[in-house]
């Protein structure tokens, strides 16, 4: 990040030729705007920062709390800030400390006012007692001594006039501070116009450049300071009186309807908030920064076969592209997926392979879908099987709890079993069942994040001793990927599997002493074979 000389910008700007305007903040979110705006300065105004905590300008808030706000207003802008320091918060020493403090958080310059501590307000009452010249100089010289960036800027703030003292005592002190080394001086007045401080610039012969703080003459055109000696204007509160107009008109609109709703054309967007505080930059800083300890789970979806039973319906398109209330089938299961945080996704096509037009999913094909089974379908993605896996079935659609379930148990290969298959009404009782026999029943002493171990898969429909129905859903860890993956290996060129289902694999591997677990739930998913599944997913989604 390139380190720009904040307080080199703003003894630039003080010194310019040309009328600078400087506009108030009080604390990062106002800082911002007024950056974002277009300001070349902020001016971290005391009575400002005072109010937005809640205390008077009296300084009821310590100077290391105005510190704290001046921090992150300076984290938050690229564009010097001049501190309201008030009195300097005591004497010489006061001074320094604050000096140094300022410069250590990128503050690009301070205005001391030669009052005494602690304050008060300029606009509050009559004849405020003003410090001893001599003793102000000290306090100017303690800063200046003390800064330790060159450019910081000290600004010394003359209130004779505020304080009802005549012009030349406003000059005598003006001349005084400037000597001690003062980088500009800010003529106060509270008059309605602007009188007092165009005699006071015309008459000014010091090195110092002059700065304004219109709040009281604010009616007098900008113009009329041009072409004087007056190099910088203050707008010094503006917006924190803004925000108490606005405020409280929100507040009170919904405090009387007690509804959000006129209200809501009247603020800003809770996207602009977002934008405003540049949370995009977190998102670019993530992806560089931000390694998750956690593997990505990758999502496979077996879909190349066409779904003859379901008539006409597939005569153009696969059975995952079937419509299922406005949206396809395979849309619908890859939001599930991704909403359980799987976003890569590959998809087996086959039949119509090119019609398969889901957003955000890697297409595979199994060109030769017509004569093959589910594993060869999974071996056209052999590729993208690596780290955890969910493996679906294409053309069945469950309550997203049933995955976070299943993604949460331990286990290296893990099937979803519903447990209450023989529940399903309505279903045809001849339909392809993968039911399997499994090491524990689904009792009442079933916990959520308990496994079974299943013992075989069950012929087809052979239910007298089944214990539930495999749902065409299992998660793979790491290593149950890498079993996979090597019995894939071992019989991708074998005839026996090329038309074999997930079941058929699966049980090799229990043949072969691997263990594959079953996890018990109960309903809430749907397959599609026919019709009248179709209208039972339309009734589900
Ligand atoms: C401030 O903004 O806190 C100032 C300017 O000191 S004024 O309130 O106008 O005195
Ligand atoms: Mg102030």
């Amino acid at each position: 990040m390139v380190n720009i000389d904040k307080a080199a910008k703003l003894k630039t700007l003080l010194k310019s030729k040309d009328l600078t305007f400087i506009m108030e903040a009080h604390n990062g979110l106002s800082a911002k705007i007024v950056e974002e705006v277009g300001f070349q300065g902020i001016w971290a105004s005391g009575l400002s920062m005072s109010t937005a905590l809640g205390v008077r300008d009296n300084n009821e808030a310590s100077w290391t709390q105005v510190l704290e706000q001046l921090e992150f207003m300076a984290d938050a802008t690229s564009i010097p800030i001049l501190v309201d320091g008030d009195t300097g918060y005591g004497n010489f020493n006061n001074v320094r400390r604050l000096v140094a403090k300022l410069c250590q958080r990128d503050i690009a310059g301070v205005c001391i006012e030669d009052k005494l501590f602690p304050k008060t307000n300029s606009f509050i009452g009559e004849s405020q007692p003003l410090a001893e010249v001599d003793e102000f100089c000290g306090r100017i010289k303690a800063g200046k001594d003390t800064q330790s960036n060159s450019n910081f800027c000290l600004v010394a703030r003359v209130e004779a006039l505020i304080s009802g003292w005549p012009m030349e005592e406003a000059h005598k002190r003006a001349t005084a501070y400037d000597d001690a080394g003062a980088d500009a001086i800010l003529i106060h007045s509270k008059k309605s116009d602007a009188n007092e401080v165009i005699e006071f610039a015309s008459a000014w012969n010091g090195n110092a450049p002059l700065i304004i703080v219109p709040t009281m003459y604010y009616k007098t055109p900008t113009e009329t300071f041009r072409n004087t000696k007056i190099s910088t204007i203050i707008w010094a509160n503006h917006n924190m009186r803004a925000a108490i107009s606005s405020m409280r008109r929100i507040s009170k609109i919904i405090f009387d309807e007690k509804s959000l709703v006129s209200a809501e054309e009247e603020i800003v967007s809770v996207k602009d908030v977002f934008s405003l505080m540049e949370q995009k930059e977190l998102a670019e800083a993530e992806k560089k920064y931000f390694k998750s300890t956690e593997k990505e789970i990758r999502g496979i979806v077996l879909a190349a076969t066409q779904g003859t039973k379901l008539g006409p319906l597939t005569n153009d398109i696969p059975k995952s592209m079937v419509d299922v209330r406005g949206k396809p089938l395979l849309e619908r299961l890859t939001k599930t997926l991704n909403d359980c945080g799987i976003k890569n996704i590959s998809v087996v096509c086959g039949f119509k392979a090119e019609t398969v037009n889901i957003k955000n999913i890697n297409k595979v094909e199994n060109s030769d879908y017509s004569d093959t089974g589910e594993v060869t379908s999974l071996i056209s993605a052999i590729e993208n099987l690596s780290g955890p896996c969910i493996l679906t079935y294409r053309d069945i659609l469950f309550r997203p709890y049933i995955l976070e379930s299943l993604l949460a148990v331990d286990g290296d290969i893990v099937c979803a079993i519903d447990s209450m298959w023989k529940n399903i009404e309505f279903r045809d009782p001849n339909r392809n069942a993968d039911l399997v026999r499994c090491s524990i029943q689904y009792t009442g002493t079933y916990l959520e994040d308990d496994t079974t171990q299943i013992l075989n898969f069950l012929p087809n429909n052979n239910n007298c001793d089944a214990d539930g129905e495999f749902i065409g859903l299992l998660k793979l860890s790491e290593v149950g990927t890498k079993i996979i993956k090597s019995k894939l290996d071992q019989v991708k060129n074998s005839k026996e599997f090329k038309s074999a289902d997930l079941p058929y694999l699966l049980q090799q591997l229990i043949d072969e002493g691997k263990c594959v677990k079953g996890h018990y739930f109960s309903g809430h998913w749907l397959d599609l074979d026919d019709a009248f599944d179709l209208a039972r997913m339309r009734n589900m989604v």
